[in-house]
């Protein structure tokens, strides 16, 4: 069979629009078919969008995000839907949604039952995944499958685990990927970054030291290894194990994605971050202490955020000396605490799925209005990303953070480009 992958690209511009980072679960489903013989192509937008005209397969897959459906959905209705299989995580959240655009949703980790559907032994057209109990026994991602140059792509993302032991109030992954944590073996993971030649990697593990034990052995292999240039994702509890942080410096670590997620104290509380401010500033201390960089994620808009908050944040991060930001809308996607919250209250005013990217505010705060806060958060990114910043950066030959922040500066340019009239506001009562 030719069994074709795509992974639609979102419709506004994001920090993370020029990166072009694949999704990993595609790949690992396109990876498993091609093993069975199957003849295979990943198509990821934001790389290469194909001619839909001529595009021919047996079987279409699409993998959609919250903010990707639209366009999934729209993809999806160019060809006929028994041809059309569904996943990902607003598939898994929304499956009642997705099956009307396609002839089988799949909720959840899709490779134990992808075969199967692909070579119709499961017909049913809500097939619930099942979580993958041995990690080790994935096969290691075929990025030749996608389709395009991928010389844009900055880093590899490799995933090492799954799920989250923590249940923060607005994240989707615990919904969808469980609170057990699941790991692979060190030297599985070991395996596959040899398997991948010596590019810039990104662990896209959304917590990848939960399990410390694993963890310490693959920094170890790491340095054996010489293995350096590579980023991942953590939680700020991490600097508080100096042996974890000692080896990840060791190991060439560039920099860590943290969830920050506020600056206010009460804020923290109701996201059920389970830290606080002072451990944040400690954690950003200790990592630049270890030569380590900072991208600092925000999420702003919580029931006891105002304006003095959006501020306080930029002039946080300033003093702080965090290296990069990002500073998103709370975002109520389908399925989280958030969600349910907001929609019990009614002040969620748009179910635009285009809109719920971080960027845009989709409900009606509680200490100021909607507009307010979307444009108090434009106008602090601006200033945070203000050219001024990265030019002070690159005098002083900060290269990588004065790029990124340029590309910030950019985008947010094109962001307010597209968006200047805030149409969707404009027509809702907020
Ligand atoms: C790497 C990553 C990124 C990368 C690349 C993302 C990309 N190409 O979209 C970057 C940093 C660029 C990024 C950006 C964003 N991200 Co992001 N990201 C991730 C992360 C950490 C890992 C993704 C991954 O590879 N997972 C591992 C693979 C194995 O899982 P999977 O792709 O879901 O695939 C499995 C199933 O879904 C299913 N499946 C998937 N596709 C298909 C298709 C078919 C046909 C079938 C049958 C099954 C199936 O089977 C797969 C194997 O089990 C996830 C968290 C997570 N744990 O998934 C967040 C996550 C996907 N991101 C999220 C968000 C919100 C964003 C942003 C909107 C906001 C932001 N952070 O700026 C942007 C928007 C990106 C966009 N495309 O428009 C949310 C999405 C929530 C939602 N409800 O949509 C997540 C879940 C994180 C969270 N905390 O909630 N992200
Ligand atoms: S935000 Fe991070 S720590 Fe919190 S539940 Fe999601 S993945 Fe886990």
């Amino acid at each position: 069979m030719k069994i074709v992958f795509i992974e639609p690209r979102s419709t506004e511009a994001n920090v993370y629009s020029r990166i072009s980072m694949p999704l990993l679960g595609p790949i690992y489903l396109g990876t498993i078919l091609k093993a069975r013989g199957h003849e295979v192509e990943i198509y990821n937008e934001d790389i290469l969008r194909p001619d839909y005209g001529k595009l021919e397969a047996d079987l279409i897959g699409i993998s959609i995000l919250t903010s990707t459906a639209k366009r999934g959905y729209e993809i999806a209705d160019r060809f006929p839907r028994e041809k059309v299989i569904m996943g990902g995580v607003h598939a898994s959240l929304l499956p009642e949604e997705a099956i009307k655009h396609a002839r089988q949703v799949v909720i959840g980790e899709a490779e134990e039952v992808i075969v199967d559907i692909a070579e119709g032994r499961i017909t049913e057209p809500i097939v619930r995944g099942r979580p993958v109990g041995d990690l080790d026994s994935l096969p290691y991602p075929d990025f030749t499958l996608i389709k395009g140059d991928r010389s844009r792509t900055l880093a590899i993302p490799v995933s090492t685990s799954r799920g989250c032991p923590h249940d923060c109030s607005f994240c989707s992954v615990t919904k969808m990927f469980g609170r057990k944590y699941r790991f692979r073996s060190a030297e599985n993971v070991m395996g596959e970054l040899e398997s991948n030649g010596r590019k810039s990697i990104f662990f896209c593990d959304d917590n990848f030291a939960a399990a410390p034990g694993r963890t310490y052995k693959l920094l170890d292999l790491l340095v054996k290894h010489d293995i350096k240039n590579w980023a991942c994702q953590v939680r700020c509890d991490v600097t508080r194990d100096a042996r974890m942080l000692g080896l990840m410096a060791k190991a060439g670590c560039q920099a860590v994605c943290v969830g920050l997620e506020s600056v206010n104290e009460k804020t923290l509380k109701a996201y059920d971050k389970k830290q606080t401010v002072t451990q944040i500033i400690d954690a950003i201390r200790a990592f630049h202490k270890s030569k380590i960089k900072v991208h600092g994620m925000f999420v702003l808009g919580g029931d006891d955020d105002n304006m003095k908050t959006v501020w306080e944040t930029v002039s946080f991060a300033v003093k702080q000396k965090i290296d990069t930001i990002q500073m998103m809308i709370l975002t109520p996607f389908p399925g989280t605490r958030v969600y349910k919250d907001l929609e019990s209250e009614k002040r969620i005013f748009t179910k635009d799925w285009n809109l719920y990217d971080g960027q845009h505010i989709v409900f009606r705060p509680k200490l100021l209005s909607a507009k307010e806060l979307q444009l108090g958060v434009l106008k602090a990114y601006a200033k945070y990303y203000s050219l001024s910043k990265s030019f002070s950066l690159l005098i002083g030959l900060h290269f990588r953070n004065a790029l990124l922040r340029f590309m910030g500066h950019s985008i947010l340019k094109e962001w307010k480009h597209n968006n200047g009239k805030l149409s969707w506001l404009s027509s809702t009562p907020v």
